[in-house]
């Protein structure tokens, strides 16, 4: 019975986590703070929960063979997800070599999802009424009231360490060379490539003219904004070029398509228009090949994946702005 109850305990935490963690990514406007949190704390659970797991993993130590081996590949990656989680939130260890600390936590969360499902497959877990009695209910808050507590206490021990991480944003990221356009890192969402483009001969199709990045930059606009990498880290930068709102009108369509000529691209509400800029220079300069040149977009309240980079066209259609991959997959 108590077995039982742990292990439903696990599944239901896990699988909370790898909601709020993937929500935390897809969302990432000012709304998130009570998920990025939640999530923390739903994980915590998890290592509460720790003690009660390995006693039974032990009493069911008799059952050899490729089941024993799936159940502690999922412990291994959970551990190393949770491990790689709170080291991430101190901003003490940023890269494990080639991989981000963050790469490590998405992709031990992302494993353990999977063996957590293939383990669930080999020893389902049945729900019954008595699961959702007002015990243990009660047992389930005080579970999460003693993660709340850890929480607090870890983020009280950065905060006294004064490590980088005690000032972390409301998406968990971390804060690099903000106002200095030649502090902070380029990134790739998966596997985009900086492409190689001739910036004085480049233009940009908006609807249907063409703009080169001078004429771009000729309209005036600036737009101080947080640019915030799923990756863990965020910079604020001054960006310089032309506001959407100029040749995009309300009513002219429902969502805006930006594309690279990498092929990546993202669709943005009609209304956003005077909220995205499409940039050819920051801080004055302008853009170097990694962060986009000639001109990448900048959608202020939007995870860095919104932020196109090296835009070659920009066009207005009837598709509804949330048709689309909530991440996107190329
Ligand atoms: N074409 C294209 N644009 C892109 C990406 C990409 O892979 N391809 N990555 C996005 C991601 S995930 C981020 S965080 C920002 C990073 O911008 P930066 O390299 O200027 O820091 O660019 C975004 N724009
Ligand atoms: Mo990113």
């Amino acid at each position: 019975m108590a077995g039982r109850r742990t292990n439903l305990a696990l599944l239901i935490l896990l699988l909370a986590a790898v909601i709020t963690g993937f929500t935390s990514f897809a969302l990432g406007t000012s709304s998130t703070t009570a998920i990025v949190i939640g999530h923390g704390i739903l994980s915590l659970g998890i290592i509460l929960l720790a003690p009660w797991k390995t006693d039974i993993a032990r009493r069911s130590m008799r059952r050899r063979g490729w089941a024993q081996g799936l159940s502690l590949t999922l412990a291994v990656l959970t551990g190393v997800a949770l491990l790689s989680g709170v080291l991430q939130t101190s901003g003490l260890v940023s890269k494990v070599g080639p991989v981000t600390m963050m790469q490590i936590h998405v992709g031990s969360g992302i494993g353990a999802v999977i063996a957590l499902l293939a383990h669930i497959a080999v020893r389902p877990v049945r729900m019954r009424p008595v699961d959702l009695s007002r015990r243990n209910l009660l047992r389930g808050g005080a579970l999460l009231g003693a993660a709340g507590i850890v929480y607090l206490g870890i983020a009280q021990v950065w905060r006294l360490l004064d490590v980088p991480g005690a000032k972390r944003r409301f998406t968990g990221s971390h804060e690099v060379g903000s106002g200095d356009p030649n502090q902070f890192p380029t990134t790739q969402w998966l596997n985009d490539r900086v492409p190689v483009i001739d910036s004085d001969s480049f233009r940009v199709r908006i609807l249907d003219t063409e703009y080169s990045s001078q004429q771009l930059m000729a309209f005036g606009d600036s737009m101080d904004a947080t640019l915030d990498c799923t990756g863990g880290w965020f910079t604020v930068q001054s960006w310089q070029g032309a506001s959407l709102s100029r040749f995009i009108g309300e009513g002219s369509g429902r969502s805006i398509l930006v594309r690279s000529v990498t092929g990546y691209w993202r669709r943005f509400p009609i209304e956003d228009a005077d909220r995205l800029l499409l940039a050819s220079h920051i801080g004055g300069e302008p853009l170097t090949p990694g962060h986009g040149a000639p001109m990448r977009l900048v959608a202020p309240g939007r995870r860095g994946f919104w932020w196109v980079k090296w835009v070659d066209s920009v066009t207005v259609d009837d598709v509804p702005p949330w048709w689309q991959p909530p991440l996107p997959v190329a």
